[in-house]
């Protein structure tokens, strides 16, 4: 016999009985962290009026909570609520008193807290009517990979292709994200953990992605510090989805002058070896290694770097391109269009060396809100952030990965966005997008990867804002997290 509902069950009962607001806490409930508003509202395809408003409720029903951090809204699950969650081996069960619900649980996240790799579970993944063509176009921090997504998304959708974007971070508020949605295109963000420890966010995206804009071509952008994408993301892909989807070749892309540094063409600030051991392993598993910027090289140069990389992996085919003149693009786009991904047995990997070269990189994502008396310029405000920051990197002896910055210009329209890189510490910062009118008013976005702790990463950003900042241009920090990745626990591997 059913049993009567208790009387604190019934706010929640009430509360529940919504879809949208069902799937917040089914989306929350798996997130090991609690997520900012908008992260929700994109996830789950609301409106940011709506996604508030199902929040205001839940929260006022004790199921989440809601916490402000400057512009940010934080939504968690309620620890009172939590307590009567209780977690099964696939799922988590909600027990009301009066009736149980069964939350299917999320993939592993980063830091290796839930470990699905036995049983992991399987999203479903509305079929398509033709396979759609999934890209995976992988390389180390800073080698040029949000840049090459752009322009093979503008190529694919200029031939008429519906082209979806998927970008992936450890951490949250992506400048890539920022910068490919400046672009139009649609683009759904993983974020908090690699696509290999997310598989089923990462199908969940794709899913998103198909129901908003139905794309032809998905084309995801890795965490940088990632490998052994072929054995978790796309063979699993291939053995789970494989009607749904057609895998083109695995692309890895290499910065030309850290690939000659790490290759020992060239002399100059590294990483240390186990950081350049996941770097290799990288260039391992590739089915095309694309040196990018191949406008920095000459043909010397490039000849040199192209035969050291045939030499050291002889399993995948070198092609050269610039993103930023075209220079070789379209024989790169002839293959993504046209190859299919061929199976093999998955490189050997191993994992505790992979796991310490990850943890050697700090990570730091911040969000600085400015705030000024008069109209300013962006780029020289950028440029001086970005070189404060480098030099103390350097003083500190980091190498830096990458830092990248975006700063939007309050009341912005579409597409209104500036960008900074800096990609090496002896290389200066550039501006890969520039405002054209000066701005009364903005928000940065950095983002900073570099072989050092965080805290000191989180010293020298703190130090550089504050030297950076003056009375007529107030720059305050809103929220900043730092990090070291934890060990990656992917959710599948097929070897
Ligand atoms: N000269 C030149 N610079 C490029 C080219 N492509 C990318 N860059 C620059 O390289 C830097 C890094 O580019 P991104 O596309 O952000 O690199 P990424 O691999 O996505 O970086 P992470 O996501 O941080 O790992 C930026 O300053 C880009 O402007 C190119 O073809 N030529
Ligand atoms: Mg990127």
């Amino acid at each position: 016999m059913p049993r009567r509902p208790e009387n604190d069950c019934l706010p929640f009962l009430k509360a529940l009985s919504d879809e949208s607001r069902w799937n917040i806490v089914r989306t929350l409930v798996s997130s090991p962290d609690p997520l900012t508003l908008g992260d929700l509202a994109s996830r789950l395809g609301l409106s940011d009026y709506n996604a508030s408003r199902h929040t205001r409720i839940l929260n006022e029903a004790g199921i989440v909570t809601v916490k402000r951090e400057g512009r940010f809204k934080w939504i968690g699950i309620h620890s009172g609520f939590r307590k009567r969650l209780r977690t099964e081996t696939d799922s988590e069960l909600l027990d009301l008193g009066c009736c149980r619900f069964e939350f299917e649980q999320s993939s592993a996240d980063s830091r290796g807290n839930k470990h699905l790799h036995k049983n992991a579970t399987i999203p479903n993944l509305r079929s398509m009517s033709d396979p759609a063509r999934y890209l995976m176009i992988g390389g180390f921090l800073g080698a040029g990979k949000t840049t090459a997504v752009a322009a093979v998304a503008r190529h694919l959708s200029d031939a008429g292709k519906r082209v979806g974007l998927i970008t992936n971070d450890q951490g949250r508020e992506l400048v890539d994200t920022k910068m490919l949605r400046s672009r139009g295109f649609a683009t759904e963000e993983i974020a908090g953990g690699c696509f290999c420890c997310k598989f089923n966010s990462l199908v969940d995206a794709a899913a998103r992605l198909d129901e908003d804009a139905a794309p032809e071509v998905f084309i995801a952008e890795p965490v940088g510090s990632c490998t052994d994408l072929v054995a978790t993301v796309t063979y699993p892909l291939r053995r789970i989805y494989g009607d749904r989807f057609s895998i083109a070749p695995l692309s890895v892309l290499v910065d030309p002058m850290r690939a000659r540094r790490i290759l020992g063409l060239e002399a100059g600030q590294n990483f240390s070896e186990k950081v350049v051991y996941i770097y290799r392993k990288q260039l391992e598993e590739a089915d095309l290694i694309v040196i990018s910027k191949r406008d920095l090289l000459d043909e010397a140069g490039e000849a040199e770097l192209r035969s050291a990389l045939e030499r050291e992996f002889p399993k995948a085919r070198v092609l050269a391109v610039s993103a930023r003149t075209g220079e070789g693009m379209e024989d790169w786009f002839s293959v993504l269009e046209s190859e299919d991904q061929v199976r093999e047995i998955a490189m050997e990997i191993d994992y505790d060396t992979y796991a310490e070269g990850e943890a050697l990189l700090g990570w730091l994502n911040a969000t600085v809100e400015l705030t000024t008396t008069g109209e300013i310029d962006t780029t020289p405000l950028l440029q001086q952030l970005a070189r404060e920051i480098q030099q103390r990197l350097v003083s500190a002896g980091a190498e830096v990965a990458h830092l990248k910055m975006t700063l939007s210009p309050d009341n912005a329209f579409a597409g209104e966005v500036a960008v900074v890189n800096l990609v090496r510490n002896d290389f200066s910062p550039e501006m890969g997008q520039e405002l054209d009118e000066p701005i009364e008013g903005g928000q940065i976005i950095l983002n900073l990867r570099a072989e050092a702790d965080p805290e000191a990463l989180e010293s020298i950003v703190r130090e550089s804002i504050a030297t950076v900042a003056t009375p007529e241009c107030r720059l305050s920090l809103e929220h900043l997290e730092r990090f070291r990745p934890g060990r990656p626990v992917p959710t599948h591997r097929d070897a």
